[in-house]
Parts: C-alpha cells; structure tokens; sequence
C-alpha cells in the first residue's frame, strides 16, 4: 500500500476518466440530469443491435456528439493531467471511458480510449479506423476500400472494448489509482478500482459525489473536476 504521503517520484499512477471531468467543458453526461442517456435509451442508439435497426439515427446521434466535441475546449482538469504527465512521463497513464478529444487537446499524450473516440470513424467493410471530422449520416465511403460501411469508432454495449491488456497490465502494476468524474456503472472499466486495490495500489476518487464503486477508495475528494483535480496534481507534484 503506497500512502500518497510518500513522495510520488517514484509512483506509476493509472487515472480512470468518465464524463464528470469533461462536464464543465459543456459536454453532457450520461446518467446527470439532462443527461446524454435522458433523451435516447441505450439500446437504441449504443448496441450494434440498435445500429442495425436503425442507423440513421444512430449517426445523427453520433454526428451531433462529434460536432459538439469539436465546438468545446478541455478545461482545468484535462490541463492539470497533461502537467502531471509532463512532470511523470511514462509513469503516468490516462485511461478514459470518454470519446471526446480533451485530453489529447489538452497536450496529454498517454490516453487509451476504451470505449472509442467520435473523431474515428470505423469500416464494417475492412475494418479501416480511419481520422473522422464530419458527419457519417450520409454514408460517405471508406478512405481505404470506398465501401460506405463507416460507423462511429466507438464500443458499444456488448462490444469489447479497446486495449484491455494493455490497461490491466498498467492497473496491476500501479501505485496510486484515481478514478475522475465516473459513476463507476459501466464494466469492465467500473472493476479496475477493485484490481488496483487487489494488487496493493491506493486508490483515490475524485467526483462531484462519491460514486457507489464496489470497493470503497482509500480516499475521496468531492467536489468540481476543475477545482478537484488541479488541487490533487499540484500535490502529487509537490511531493515529486
Ligand atoms: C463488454 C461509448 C464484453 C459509446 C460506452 C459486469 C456486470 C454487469 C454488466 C456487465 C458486466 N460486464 C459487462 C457488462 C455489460 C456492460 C455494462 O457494463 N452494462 C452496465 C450498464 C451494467 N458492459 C459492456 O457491454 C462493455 N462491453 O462487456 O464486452 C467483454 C468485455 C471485457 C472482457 C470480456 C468481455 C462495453 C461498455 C462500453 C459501452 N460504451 N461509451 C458512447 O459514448 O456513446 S459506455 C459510456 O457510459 C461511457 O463511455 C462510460 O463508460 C459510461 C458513462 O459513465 P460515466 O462516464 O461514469 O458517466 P455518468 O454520467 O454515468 O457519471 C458521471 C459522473 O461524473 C457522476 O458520478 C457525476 O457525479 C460526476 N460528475 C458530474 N459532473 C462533474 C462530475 N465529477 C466532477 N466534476 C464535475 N463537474
């Protein structure tokens, strides 16, 4: 167990982000009041199923999620990761559950996107994950096989999310895990706090309420991403 009193020089932190830390860029969340899930069930516009069913509507809700994405900035939070990366290099680790590009707009370099990413879009015809801008409603073809069987780049439910071995071998291996802005409701992403405690790591939750994560967190800092996170960085940086 690693007391975040001892210097964090040393330290390999693994940070799990949800929608709470890119909330006060004016991206909804999912589950909050007004919520992204409030005006569009799950089933339908976040399984292959409801893809299947109906995927004009489906790409309008994604087109209006990437348009969205794009018209916004990273805030304090996404800033203060991208310091503390700067500062701890490969020892730091951002997994994200969200699609949008904040951290990497932020200057943050080490992010897995788990569940995908709006600004992707992928072939159902060669499997191409080609750098995607624009709308997918009108079916445009595929940069590498012309087919016009793009979807969003995203996991849906159901679906296995991205570079699952990549984040368990960082989760195993981390000293401090700290999960942001995430009610802790999806999996796998919602287990990775019991690993990282099951392997010996502190772990510490920074959320506007304390979530209902099945293993209680060492520590748990409530309140805003933007006043939160920055505060928390500036003190693992001062024990650097
Ligand atoms: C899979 C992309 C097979 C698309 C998303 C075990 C038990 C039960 C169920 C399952 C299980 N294992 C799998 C399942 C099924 C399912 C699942 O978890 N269902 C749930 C609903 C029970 N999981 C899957 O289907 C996954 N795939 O399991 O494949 C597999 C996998 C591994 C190994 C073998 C087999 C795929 C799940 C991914 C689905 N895609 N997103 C899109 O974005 O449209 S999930 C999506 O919803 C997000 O990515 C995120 O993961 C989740 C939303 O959660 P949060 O980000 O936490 O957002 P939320 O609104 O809930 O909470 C916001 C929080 O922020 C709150 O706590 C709030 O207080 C806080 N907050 C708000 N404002 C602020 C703030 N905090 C700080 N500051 C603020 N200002």
């Amino acid at each position: 167990m690693t007391d975040t009193a001892a210097p964090a020089a040393a330290s390999r932190i693994v940070v799990l982000t949800g929608a709470g830390i890119s909330a006060e860029s004016g991206i909804p969340t999912f589950r909050d009041a007004g919520g992204l899930w409030e005006g569009h069930s799950v089933e339908d516009v976040a399984t292959p199923q409801g893809f299947e069913r109906d995927p004009v509507t489906v790409q309008r809700f994604y087109d209006a999620r990437r348009r969205a994405a794009a018209s916004v900035a990273p805030n304090a939070a996404h800033h203060a990761l991208a310091r503390l990366e700067r500062s701890l290099g490969d020892r730091l680790l951002v997994v994200t559950q969200n699609v949008d590009d904040l951290h990497e707009r932020a200057a943050s370099h080490r992010v897995v996107h788990m569940h995908g990413r709006l600004d992707r879009a992928l072939c159902r015809a060669c499997g191409a994950r080609s750098e995607w801008h624009d709308d997918l409603e009108d079916r445009p073809s595929c940069p590498v096989c012309g087919e016009r069987m793009l979807r969003p780049d995203v996991v849906w439910f159901g679906e296995m999310p991205y570079e699952l071995d990549r984040i368990e071998n960082a989760v195993v291996a981390c000293d401090i895990f700290v999960s942001i802005g995430t009610s802790g409701a999806v999996y796998p992403a919602a287990g990775y706090v019991a690993l990282a405690a099951a392997f010996g790591a502190r772990t510490v939750e920074l959320n506007l309420e304390p979530s209902d994560a099945v293993v209680p967190f060492d520590e748990s800092l409530v309140g805003r991403a933007t006043d939160v996170v920055p505060a928390w960085v500036d003190g693992i940086l001062a024990r650097s």
